[in-house]
């Protein structure tokens, strides 16, 4: 069951849902870039668990293209495995045998269903509840050792894990475990406009002051960061509130300094100080990213054919995952 390759296999994707800001680059790519030569890898755009909650058609098309120019202008090597989900019907197949082993219990206490369906959970789709079968489906379908995320998805790479060794208990080794990658730093850059709350593409679409984009210009980055909250002290100090802590987390994470080295540049410095030169460290690292999307998506036949050419590589592994299965529940 191990990849033909001597790495082990990384598997990690993001939705197509709008715009992706900082705490997804930090998060997620930029560690996804980072690691690429050390692991064979596999980075999906995950356009089914999109529509869990409504989209634009048109919208969802466009967001799928530029978030594959995005992962390529972060620096995903071009020779890397990088699809769209939709494009491998395995990944639907294996989601509804997987949720016919998983609990309802198991899918009622995770926390990104509860926080996205909110209120309206009586009106919100079963796509949504089901949200996390697909997502074990994805990981397991391609034997995937590790899997590096925000800290916001442990919860469902523990689930993941949870049915994969409920079905190989009851069939034998059908799945191998999959791990959680998570970075100590960035793994949870918070809202500009409110520290308590994770960076979020939702919570961006309501709100412009919340979330830096990977696309914003550098002027739309300086304001954003003028903007954003910080402490009622008059000065930067150690311990510092949510917002400051926020914006010392970004700026560590982006300039890979450590804490030491970073309360030590800006203890007793004020906030426009602060604000100004994380402002400049996020344009420094956004700005060959943009040129790069720039000229990426100036050739879209180009990306789309790099799409497809990938799904048909990736195809016969993941059907062979799904017959396996489909042998074992007694479907074959
Ligand atoms: P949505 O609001 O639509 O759920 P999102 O902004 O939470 O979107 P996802 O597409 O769910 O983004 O996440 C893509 C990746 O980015 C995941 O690995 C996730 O853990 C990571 N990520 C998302 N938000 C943050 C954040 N604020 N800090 C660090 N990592 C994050
Ligand atoms: N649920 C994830 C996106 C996602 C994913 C995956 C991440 C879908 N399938 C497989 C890693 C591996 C999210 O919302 N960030």
């Amino acid at each position: 069951m191990q990849s033909a390759t001597t790495k082990l296999r990384v598997f990690s994707g993001i939705q197509p849902s709008g715009g992706l800001h900082l705490g997804n680059y930090l998060g997620a790519i930029r560690n996804w870039v980072r690691n690429q030569d050390k692991y064979d890898n596999i980075f999906c755009i995950v356009d089914l668990h999109t529509i869990t909650v409504p989209q634009d058609p048109a919208a969802l098309r466009e967001n799928t293209l530029d978030l594959a120019a995005v992962y390529l202008a972060s620096g995903i090597k071009r020779e890397q495995a990088m699809f769209v989900q939709s494009h491998i019907p395995a990944h639907a197949e294996l989601a509804w045998i997987l949720e016919c082993f998983i609990p309802m219990g198991w899918l009622e206490r995770m926390t990104q269903f509860k926080e996205k369906s909110g209120r309206e959970r009586e009106r919100s789709s079963a796509g949504l509840f089901a949200y996390p079968a697909l997502m074990a489906a994805d990981i397991l379908l391609y034997d995937t050792n590790y899997v590096p995320v925000g800290e916001d998805q442990r919860q469902h790479i523990e689930l993941t894990r949870d049915v994969a060794q409920r079905m190989n208990q009851r069939f034998g080794q059908l799945f191998v475990l999959p791990e959680p990658m998570i970075q100590a730093a960035g793994a949870r850059i918070m809202g500009l406009d409110d520290p308590q709350k994770k960076m979020s593409k939702s919570l961006a679409a309501d709100s412009p002051g919340h979330a830096i984009f990977i696309l914003d210009g550098p002027d739309l980055i300086r304001k954003k960061l003028a903007r954003a909250q910080t402490d009622a002290q008059p000065e930067v100090r150690i311990p510092a509130g949510p917002g400051v802590t926020n914006l010392l987390e970004i700026y560590r994470t982006i300039t890979d300094k450590d804490w030491p080295a970073v309360e030590q540049e800006f203890t007793g410095k004020p906030y426009s100080v602060l604000k100004g030169t994380v402002a400049d460290a996020v344009i420094e690292a956004l700005t060959p990213i943009q040129q790069r999307y720039r000229e990426i998506r100036a050739d879209d036949a180009a990306l789309m054919r790099h799409l497809h050419g990938a799904a048909e590589r990736l195809t016969p592994i993941a059907e062979t995952t799904l017959h396996r299965v489909q042998q074992a529940v007694g479907l074959r």
